[in-house]
């Protein structure tokens, strides 16, 4: 039995902490993202910002993969069609000037396929790691990913990735729902608005954990160590 020192309580909350129970799913780090020329930059934000979290999954995978935990990775995008593409979507993305399925300097945004639409290559998934392509924010919507979980008999995930306000937010609120036990990494997420970070942890934290725990990555790597 081992647990992590998390807020609001000990994660996981029975102890059952094993790696064939246990996932890190690190969500849309992908160059449209948090590289430049990507959709983030072309809507204005720091890339400071979204690239902030790179260092710190990189420890935790570089803890995890020996162990024999899994990883998954999510990547949003649309088809080249855009037949998934709903229109308020792309009308919205458009209105900040980065329309969702136009031409921008990473290739097509937020397209599969693209250069933009790529992992980046820091964060680059290794052999065997399940990719999960979604068009929407969260991870289960429209994807595969729970069967597979279920299929693995993965019961606990560590949430990373972008953005802790968007798309970490409403997976965790996805799998909370499915009954999977959520630690989200705070240093391994980030989000476009510094404010939106704190107070996407804070939303996790209220009623003992409503959405589950919070714990940043030293914390988690002591506790494997
Ligand atoms: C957004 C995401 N923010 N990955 N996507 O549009 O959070």
């Amino acid at each position: 039995m081992t647990t992590i020192a998390a807020d609001p309580y000990p994660w996981p909350f029975d102890g059952d902490l094993r790696p064939e129970n246990t996932a890190l799913i690190v969500i849309d780090m992908q160059t449209d993202f948090c590289g430049k020329g990507g959709y983030v930059d072309a809507m204005g934000y720091d890339l400071a910002l979204t690239r902030a979290p790179i260092g710190p999954i990189r420890a935790v995978l570089g803890a995890l993969r020996p162990r024999g935990f899994a990883v998954f990775h999510t990547r949003e995008g649309h088809r080249p069609d855009l037949a998934d593409l709903p229109a308020n979507k792309r009308w919205r993305s458009r209105r900040i000037g980065a329309g969702i399925g136009d031409p921008g300097p990473c290739g097509r945004v937020l397209v599969r396929g693209e250069p933009g639409w790529e992992i980046i290559p820091e964060l680059r998934p290794e052999p065997g790691e399940p990719v999960i392509d979604k068009p929407g924010k969260g991870s289960f919507y429209a994807t595969d990913l729970e069967l597979i979980l279920r299929t693995r008999g993965i019961r606990n995930l560590l949430l990373s990735g972008i953005t802790t306000d968007v798309c970490v937010h409403t997976t965790m609120r996805e799998a909370n729902d499915r009954g999977f036990e959520c630690l989200l990494l705070t240093d391994c997420c980030a989000a476009t608005d510094p404010d939106n970070h704190r107070q996407a942890l804070h939303m996790v934290r209220m009623q003992g954990g409503v959405f589950g725990a919070l714990a940043d990555s030293s914390t988690l790597l002591g506790a494997l160590a």
